[in-house]
């Protein structure tokens, strides 16, 4: 009996994939067929899958061609598979042509000519609603453009930035389709407004956004004023649009990893939280207060909204060299933040419980594993994701559930913890303005 393997994700089931199932059923008797996990397509960047697991199961199934259906849930688990299920052919399509050659060792590699003209990122752009991305900027350090391409449904299409050389740098690198002459072209144009811009345009950009019902990405903190971020997060609610903060750790599957277990008891009882943010960018005024967002959101998450004391050193330096350190003390513990810009400290956020210590190094923000240290045992754990990029298509993909879901608020940052940081930032910055 020959034995046939075939793999994908099936998503939006459609002819091309029912012609590959029947042709490698074909090829052999018995037919298996590896259908990827939802992990597994996440570590891979293949973000814009609709259908569930379930689902892409079931059509598969629904062919009649497979004989046993099987889950691809890790890079690398096609050579396990081969072995176990005692392979003779590899069926793929040739979309993949030479990809998979290194598996001839093992068995036959067959491609198979793709069926033409149809495919699952035809019929999602087809069947779903398109969000036209419009950015306002005044600096040409933007990620978003890219990151776009690789959900479906969204797209950057208009830009506006009132410095002609950032515009031209910007549209070098990034090539959109749409220049506007004006802020309320690009409102008018767009369905979502990025606003990236200096803190101190950011309130009016987005005030004037949110009146025209559309939503809005934007930098944190989008203004210094609580009483101003509540009128923002009113106006939102009032003309039922989405008011989300850039902040993408929280969109990643590591964070919330990593808060399950602080949150969850894992840690015992958390005594501390220290945390070092630094970054060497000469030409971005207030990056202090945005790296200090993420930081405060950490502890925030992690101990709660109800500190006891809280105090603050900050320094400024020529050259916009800021440090600040600031210390909050809650009931049962302590957090120490450090902020630098232009300063360096060594980045890490160290969570410290009775029973555990959580370790992410480096930038850790953007961090892709952490570390759990145990008081009873040497052996130090490792927790990984893999996502690529820098996380934007995660806060998107996010996004598109909130839109389908008619859903304005986010999970990722709740109003509380972000009416909580703008006020702590607000008694910060009355120090130093
Ligand atoms: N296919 C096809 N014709 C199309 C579209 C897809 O023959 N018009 C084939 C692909 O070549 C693949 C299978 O259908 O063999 C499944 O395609 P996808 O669902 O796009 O899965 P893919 O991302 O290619 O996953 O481990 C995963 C596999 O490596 C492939």
């Amino acid at each position: 009996m020959k034995r046939v393997i075939t793999y994908g994700t099936f998503d939006l089931f459609h002819k091309g994939h029912y012609n590959i199932l029947k042709r490698a059923k074909k090829y052999g008797d018995y037919l298996i067929v590896g259908v990827t996990g939802e992990t597994y397509d996440i570590g891979r960047g293949k973000l814009n899958v609709h259908d569930s697991l379930a689902t892409r199961i079931e059509n598969v199934k629904n062919t009649g061609f497979a004989d046993e259906i099987i889950v691809e849930e890790y890079i690398g688990q096609k050579i396990g598979d081969i072995i176990k299920y005692d392979i003779d052919s590899f069926v793929i399509g040739d979309d993949w042509k030479g990809k998979f050659d290194h598996l001839s060792r093992y068995c036959n590699v067959v491609y198979l000519e793709r069926t033409k003209g149809i495919s699952s990122t035809q019929i999602r752009e087809d069947r779903f609603d398109q969000y036209n991305i419009g950015i306002v900027f005044d600096s040409d350090d933007n990620q978003l453009t890219n990151e776009s391409k690789l959900v479906n449904n969204f797209c950057v299409k208009n830009i506006f930035c009132k410095d002609e050389k950032i515009l031209d740098n910007f549209q070098e690198k990034y090539h959109v389709e749409n220049i506007c002459e004006s802020y309320e072209q690009l409102i008018e144009y767009s369905d979502i407004i990025f606003v990236r811009c200096s803190i101190e345009q950011r309130f009016d950009y987005i005030i004037r956004a949110l009146n025209s019902k559309k939503h809005v990405i934007y930098d944190p903190p989008a203004t210094f004023n609580s009483e101003q971020y509540k009128l923002l997060l009113k106006l939102a609610k009032e003309n039922n649009v989405i008011l989300i903060e850039n902040i993408k750790m929280v969109y990643i599957h590591i964070f919330n990893q990593l808060l399950w277990m602080a949150q969850g008891g894992f840690l015992g009882e958390i005594l501390s939280i220290n945390c070092s943010v630094s970054k060497n960018d000469v030409n971005r005024s207030n990056l202090f207060y945005e790296l200090s967002t993420s930081s405060i959101l950490v502890m925030l998450k992690v101990m709660g909204l109800d500190y006891k004391k809280f105090e603050y050193q900050v320094t400024k330096y020529k050259n916009n060299i800021e440090f600040a350190t600031m210390n909050f003390a809650y009931p049962k513990g302590y957090a120490t933040i450090n902020v630098g810009n232009k300063v360096r400290v060594d980045n890490q956020l160290e969570i410290i419980g009775t029973e555990g210590t959580i370790r992410m190094r480096g930038d850790w923000w953007r961090s892709k594993n952490f570390e759990l240290h145990t008081p009873n045992s040497n052996d130090i754990q490792v927790y990984n994701t893999n996502f690529e990029g820098n996380g934007f298509k995660y806060l998107l993909k996010a996004m598109l559930s909130m839109l389908s879901n008619n859903n304005i608020r986010s999970m990722g940052v709740f109003e509380d913890e972000s009416i909580k940081i703008v006020e702590i930032l607000e008694q910060v910055s009355n120090e130093i303005y």
